[in-house]
């Protein structure tokens, strides 16, 4: 029973192989089916039954010329090529015969007129070995695809654990920089407390030295001006001096030199300092001193250089800015402190030296230091962290493929150059533009996302907010991406101005690719 069912199922194999087979000239195997021998023939378009001796008669009786798939009889007719070993094809039916080989197998030529060689199976190899470099090339882009996935993946996963690792790091870190600020602002109370000290005892010792020197400045001038040395400076003995003429009339009168003296016909060095030295001292001039030999006449607005006394007085007095310098100073960072007070100290002269800070404030400032120390070196290393944590978050949320199969490229730049420009892509970063020959860059944009077609989302990337253009849009760059054994840039274009097209390779956008396709025999027999 079983060996005459398998006899059965070759006849009707066989039997199908022939229907296969014998079919009229210029139809597909796939048509066959409706040219069988023996039966009617419907027009394919179904517009007319005609018998089947009339397919292939050389005259046209079906509108879409299916009758004649053999002949050029039929205007709109075309002619199947089974071109085995090869691949099959339709020509236009009126190809038929004409004289020209259309058919790789010589079959659109059957009337003698030429002879057409069959070169199907040379051109079959040819197109195989094309297809199958041009498929081992794709499988090789798939393979280095699939170590970009690996290391994306990877890297992305590292990345995530160092996140959790920096995160932990900062807070640990922040807690002991917030410790250490207790502690620093807790030991710079009392060290702001004694310096705060030492400067207001200082304020009012240099107040009683520079009365003191103002003192002894007046009395040397009461004791120059007091002639006879009595003890007691009169109009008279004023009017010696020169500097007191203040109507410029060559000699000083006594009303002059009352008026200098408040109206005192004479008075003694108490009164001398408490009224008259405070308004003559601007004025007077010691004899002898430079000052005094060439000095102009009182009334003069040219002030007169001081005396070798005056100008310490003077120069003291003359410090306006004393008062802001030690503000300032101050304010400055309390680090610098002690340099700033050494300096001062030249600059005030030795009798008014800033002296040192006692044994005690020193330790409290050293204290104070040393938490200032400790707090920025906790503060530095904190900021440290948290500055690679944002770096990290930034690189996390990056969209990287949907394997992550484009993180290799992150970080990388290509360029490409043209006639006139190097053109520049830093995925995920910028696209730039480049004369030749110098210059500056052009941003063509910033990175914004993929931006490929529907359903192909990663075919495209866009950058965008490039310089603006003059009278223009800002710059903007889509970046074309298509599969490639390397990274590489392969072309840059301006399609509207300022507005840039790169094409752009990677393995990165490679793909498994399907399997091979071209097998001519199963095309066709
Ligand atoms: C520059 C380049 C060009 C661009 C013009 C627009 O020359 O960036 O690509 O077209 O500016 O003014």
């Amino acid at each position: 029973m079983k060996e005459l069912l398998f006899i059965a199922c070759l006849a009707l194999l066989a039997s199908t192989a022939f229907a296969q087979l014998k079919r009229p000239r210029g139809v597909a195997i796939s048509k066959a089916e409706f040219y069988q021998e023996g039966r009617d023939f419907q027009c394919l378009d179904g517009s007319q039954l005609i018998a089947f001796e009339k397919i292939n008669d050389d005259y046209c009786d079906c509108d879409d010329g299916s009758d004649e798939p053999g002949t050029a009889a039929c205007p709109n007719g075309s002619f199947h090529c089974t071109n085995a070993g090869h691949k099959p094809k339709y020509i236009p039916s009126s190809r038929v015969n004409d004289g020209i080989c259309d058919c790789c197998d010589g079959s659109d030529e059957y009337d003698g007129r030429v002879t057409c060689a069959n070169y199907c199976k040379e051109l079959g190899k040819q197109m195989r070995e094309e297809l199958e470099k041009q498929r081992a090339l794709l499988l090789e882009g798939y393979e280095i695809y699939k170590e970009y996935v690996h290391k994306g993946t990877e890297a992305r996963k590292e990345k995530q654990n160092k996140l959790d690792e920096l995160r932990t790091q900062r807070d640990e870190l922040k807690a002991i920089k917030d410790q250490l600020e207790d502690k620093k602002q807790e030991l710079e109370i009392p060290e702001k407390e004694a310096k705060d000290k030492h400067r207001t005892e200082w304020e009012e010792t240099k107040a009683l030295m520079k009365e003191e020197k103002n003192k002894a400045t007046a009395k040397e001038a009461f004791d120059e001006l007091d002639a006879n040395a009595d003890q007691i400076v009169t109009v008279e003995e004023m009017q010696v001096h020169q500097e007191f003429d203040i109507d410029n009339g060559g000699e000083v009168s006594a009303e002059e030199a009352r008026e200098y003296l408040e109206d005192h016909p004479q008075v003694d060095f108490e009164v001398f300092y408490d009224k008259i030295w405070e308004n003559i001292k601007e004025v007077y001039k010691k004899p002898g001193s430079e000052s005094s030999e060439s000095a102009p006449p009182p009334e003069q607005t040219t002030t007169p250089p001081p005396t070798s006394n005056e100008e310490i007085v003077d120069h003291f007095d003359d410090l306006p800015d004393e008062e802001d310098d030690e503000e300032e100073f101050l304010e400055d960072e309390e680090d610098l402190e002690d340099e700033d007070q050494e300096e001062k100290v030249d600059e005030q002269g030795d009798d008014f030296k800033i002296p040192e800070y006692d044994e005690e404030t020193k330790k409290l400032i050293e204290a104070a230091d040393q938490a200032r120390r400790e707090f920025d070196q906790a503060d530095s290393r904190y900021r440290e962290v948290d500055r690679e944590l944002t770096e990290t978050e930034k690189v996390l949320a990056l969209d990287f493929g949907p394997n992550n199969e484009f993180y290799p490229l992150r970080g990388e730049c290509y360029e490409f150059t043209d006639r006139e420009y190097t053109y520049k892509l830093c995925p995920f970063e910028k696209a730039t533009q480049r004369n030749k020959h110098g210059g500056t860059e052009t941003n063509l944009g910033h990175w914004g996302k993929f931006d490929g077609p529907e359903n192909r989302k990663y075919a495209a990337m866009k950058y965008e907010k490039g310089q603006n253009c003059y009278n223009g849009p800002d710059r903007s760059c889509y970046v074309k991406i298509e599969c490639g054994l390397h990274n590489e840039l392969r072309s840059s274009a301006e399609p509207n101005r300022c507005e840039y097209e790169y094409v752009f390779a990677s393995p990165a956008a490679c793909r498994e690719p399907p399997p091979a396709t071209y097998d001519p025999n199963h095309d066709e027999l």
